[in-house]
């Protein structure tokens, strides 16, 4: 799908009635699970699966870790209310372009849902964020949409969206002061969770020192590859929207450089640096640290979406 071709909104919603129950199909809550996040889905009950392969529009994941499927099912106590989760996303840097890489948020949007919790995997550019804490994102810094690389280039979807969205509302107050609230119900050490802003890159490399270095002194807290082209999307369709993201490495920011010309001086000297290991980092450290928090996630989210009003 490329900008420019019709969107198959018409097929997609058809696709989801032949194989969604009625009960399941208008869900008012949508999750999106980042990499190793999919567990978010697995206390659903009554869950239908339903793969993106079935679905007109969408396309593959293909990222280690992400499954590829829509999740209908109950969450929460008592009869449940219906949710949505999309079990992996679709990035720029897989060779997506924008439209397929927000055409599930536009779906979601028109199969009735009107918040959406949005997860991701993603690096710390901030000293006081250790890994494994949880990001709620309050505000994002997004080079690429700076620079004509923006989900909403090109006609409209529809006639009411605005041509020039604001976003300096995007991060939903209301939404955020739930997640604060149910962390405090769960009882969660308040280190583990805190409030940060998300930069955006278009990956796939993972950032280079100088880089780590300028979006840190432009204020950000965290960097990944995902996110902000949905809560664009999200946000044009008129959604609230809440953004969790778990920190599973550090970006490497080196105080200096380390200087090959004193190197090969001292050598030369009689008397060698002893040079530290170089720290790099790997979707795997990334998976991992995914594994060992996605039950306070998955916790988080459950809670969240039960104080979410049903109005
Ligand atoms: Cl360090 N950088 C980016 N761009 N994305 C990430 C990450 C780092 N860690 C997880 N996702």
């Amino acid at each position: 799908m490329t900008a420019g071709t019709a969107l198959p909104f018409a097929e997609t919603l058809e696709a989801v009635r032949a194989l969604v129950p009625t009960k399941l199909r208008n869900p008012r809550i949508g999750i999106v699970c980042g990499s190793g996040l999919s567990g978010l889905a697995e206390s659903f009950r009554e869950t239908v699966l339903v793969p993106y392969e079935k679905l007109p529009g969408f396309a593959k994941s293909t990222v280690p870790g992400h499954k590829s499927s829509l999740a209908f099912g109950l969450t929460g106590k008592g009869e449940g209310v219906s949710v949505v989760a999309m079990l992996g996303r679709f990035h720029p840097y897989e060779g997506h372009a924008f439209p397929t890489v927000v055409y599930p948020i536009r779906i979601m949007a028109r199969l009735g849902v009107k918040n959406i919790i949005i997860t991701n995997a993603a690096g710390s550019l901030n000293p006081n964020i250790p890994v494994g804490t949880i990001v709620v994102i309050q505000d994002h810094l997004a080079l690429p949409n700076l620079t004509c690389m923006n989900p909403l280039l090109g006609p409209s979807t529809s006639p009411e969206h605005p041509r020039f969205l604001p976003l300096s509302d995007a991060y939903s107050p209301a939404l955020r002061r739930l997640l604060f609230l149910s962390a405090h119900h769960l009882a969660l050490d308040r280190s583990a969770l805190t409030e940060g802003t998300y930069a955006w890159v278009g990956g796939p490399t993972y950032e280079t020192p100088a880089e780590g270095r300028l979006l840190r002194l432009a204020g950000a807290d965290v960097v990944g590859m995902s996110t902000v082209p949905e809560v664009v999307v999200a946000r044009e369709e008129g959604l609230n929207i809440m953004v969790m993201s778990l920190v599973t490495n550090f970006v490497v920011i080196p105080d200096r450089y380390r200087s090959i010309r004193e190197e090969v001086e001292a050598e030369l000297a009689g008397n060698p640096i002893q040079l530290e290991q170089a720290q790099v980092v790997s979707h795997e450290e990334v998976l991992e640290v995914g594994r060992e928090k996605a039950e306070l996630m998955k916790k988080l989210v459950e809670s969240v979406v039960e104080r979410i009003p049903t109005v």
